[in-house]
């Protein structure tokens, strides 16, 4: 009897760890605020002089989706949303500026730990909570920082590396695989501070767009007529809030975001972390190029546009800087999967916490339904799965991403998850999918972006804005810059009809709460 039973529960380990072993690792390599027109496989007004090759190749080895979003677009609560399958108003963190994650709540990662992955989450989080569900972690200070950052560690101490946050994140990554549990399958969430403000790209870099002219949006100069009177009040503009602007009352750059000091010092948090080598290295780069701006500037030889055009530039060159870095960064981690035979059975995923205003509206920052702001980069390879070079239309949200990373391990999503699994569009076929994606964005505050919720469907989106009563309706299709709200247009009144209805649907399908109900009392 006793051996019978040893001889089932052997051979029940055997079929388990005959599973595990065939379960696909999966690598998770996030970043923070990579707009799409920022990676050249997206094929935006950028795709020239973006550094992305690494990123491109597993676009192209698997599948780069096109209509990918966020449920809500800022950093904290799109993690949440990846965490959790779950929209902000469900799993509680519903603003960057809110209290901590709950931690005790489902995760994926906890499912996955659970079933026998090896779990990590090394670089940003920004939950304000401690990890859970992770065996490894060790994660930024809030939004962390570019040059010789701090890593919490596992017992709650704060340790100082010298390097460059991208390069370290992906080290300490490749550490942790190198010592990982190898009987188990692994799941690692590598997630990079870049390219998030204050655009700080590692000194190797700096020179790195010098005499190369990044193309401007067509609508750097947008005057915000045709859409809601907020528009004009948002704080996130390339000619009014960056800290050294034309428009702007302070002209010292105290948080280094276009790295121009107006007459002084530069402040800027992040100069004051370098070595005495790494400051030298930076102002040889940056001080001839200020003073060359600055003289002109003072000799009355620039236009407000011409000021406006130069920091643009400026912000856009430290900004893909960046992500040179990051792609690097993807780059070391396929060449390990690679080297140590992993790559045939680890999916490898790129994608960022929102996507990001590259200088269209006039803006940089996020927040906004806005395509640049409410898409997020998604490519994703899994060899013997996925066909090279696959461009699926579906539209797809980060509360997928959960319920996705579970159908890889072969596990069921459980009840609650608002999500849906894209592996079916993953391998190919027809799909019975989504025709609307439902958005929340509740920030109080920090930018000036109102609160708004809206829907959007493969042509219209219809958004409203509880704060001062207002819906704004896009025809994507004839206006792809999101330049004339056709909102109360007789020609629009059935589109108009239909949105509503649908937007209503989901409120209620996802159980969303009024205005009265989520803003604080
Ligand atoms: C910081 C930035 C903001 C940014 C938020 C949220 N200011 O506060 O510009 O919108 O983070 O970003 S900074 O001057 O400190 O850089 S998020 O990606 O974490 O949501
Ligand atoms: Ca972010």
């Amino acid at each position: 009897m006793k051996l019978g039973i040893s001889l089932l529960s052997a051979s029940v380990l055997a079929v388990s760890s005959a599973f595990a072993a065939d379960r696909p690792n999966i690598l998770f390599i996030f970043s923070d605020d990579h707009a799409l027109n920022a990676i050249s496989s997206y094929g935006g007004p950028l795709k020239d002089v973006a550094p992305t090759p690494q990123i491109d190749r597993i676009a192209n080895e698997g599948a780069l989706f096109v209509n990918s979003f966020c449920a809500n677009s800022i950093c904290g609560p799109s993690r949440a949303c990846i965490l959790t399958g779950k929209h902000s108003h469900k799993n509680g963190f519903m603003r960057n500026t809110g209290r901590g994650f709950d931690g005790s709540q489902w995760t994926v990662a906890k499912e996955l730990q659970k079933n026998g992955y090896s779990t990590a989450v090394i670089g940003k989080w920004h939950l304000h909570s401690t990890p859970t569900g992770f065996d490894h972690w060790e994660i930024l200070p809030g939004q962390g920082n570019y040059y010789n950052p701090d890593f919490i560690q596992m017992d709650g101490s704060r340790k100082r590396f010298e390097g460059y946050a991208t390069d370290l994140t992906t080290d300490k990554a490749i550490a942790w695989l190198d010592q990982r549990d190898k009987d188990k399958p692994f799941f690692l969430m590598c997630q990079h501070k870049a390219p998030h403000r204050t655009f700080c790209p590692p000194l190797r870099h700096l020179a790195a767009f010098d005499g190369v002219e990044i193309p401007e949006p067509e609508t750097l100069f947008d005057d915000y007529a045709n859409r809601s009177e907020v528009l004009k009040k948002n704080e996130m503009s390339i000619a009014n809030h960056f800290r050294w602007s034309y428009d702007a009352k302070v002209r010292a750059d105290e948080r280094g975001d276009i790295k121009l000091p107006g007459y002084r010092d530069n402040h800027a948090p992040e100069y004051h972390r370098m070595t005495a080598e790494q400051k030298k290295q930076w102002d040889a780069h940056y001080k001839p190029l200020n003073r060359k701006m600055l003289d002109s500037f003072k000799a009355g030889e620039m236009t407000r546009e011409d000021v406006i055009r130069w920091q643009y530039q400026r912000y856009m060159k430290n900004y893909l800087g960046t992500v040179k870095a990051v792609d690097e960064g993807v780059g070391r981690m396929l060449e390990y999967l690679e080297k140590n035979g992993l790559d045939e059975n680890t999916i490898v995923i790129y994608s960022s916490d929102q996507g990001f205003f590259l200088g269209e509206h006039g803006w940089y920052d996020k927040r906004w339904m806005f395509e640049e702001s409410f898409k997020m980069p998604f490519v994703i390879r899994w060899p013997g799965v996925i066909k090279p070079g696959s461009r699926p239309q579906e539209m797809i949200q980060n509360i997928d991403y959960a319920p996705t990373f579970l159908e890889m391990a072969g596990l069921a999503a459980p009840e609650g998850i608002q999500g849906e699994s894209i592996v079916p569009i993953l391998k190919g076929g027809d799909v019975d999918w989504r025709k609307s994606l439902y958005y929340a964005y509740y920030e109080i505050g920090e930018h000036a972006v109102p609160q708004h919720y809206g829907v959007r469907t493969s042509r219209y989106k219809l958004f409203y804005l509880p704060g001062t009563d207002e819906w704004q309706m896009f025809d994507l299709e004839k206006d792809p810059n999101e330049l004339r709200s056709v909102y109360g247009e007789p020609a629009y009144a059935k589109v108009q009809n239909a949105l509503k209805d649908e937007y209503n649907r989901l409120r209620e399908v996802y159980e969303a709460p009024t205005y009265e109900e989520h803003m604080p009392k």
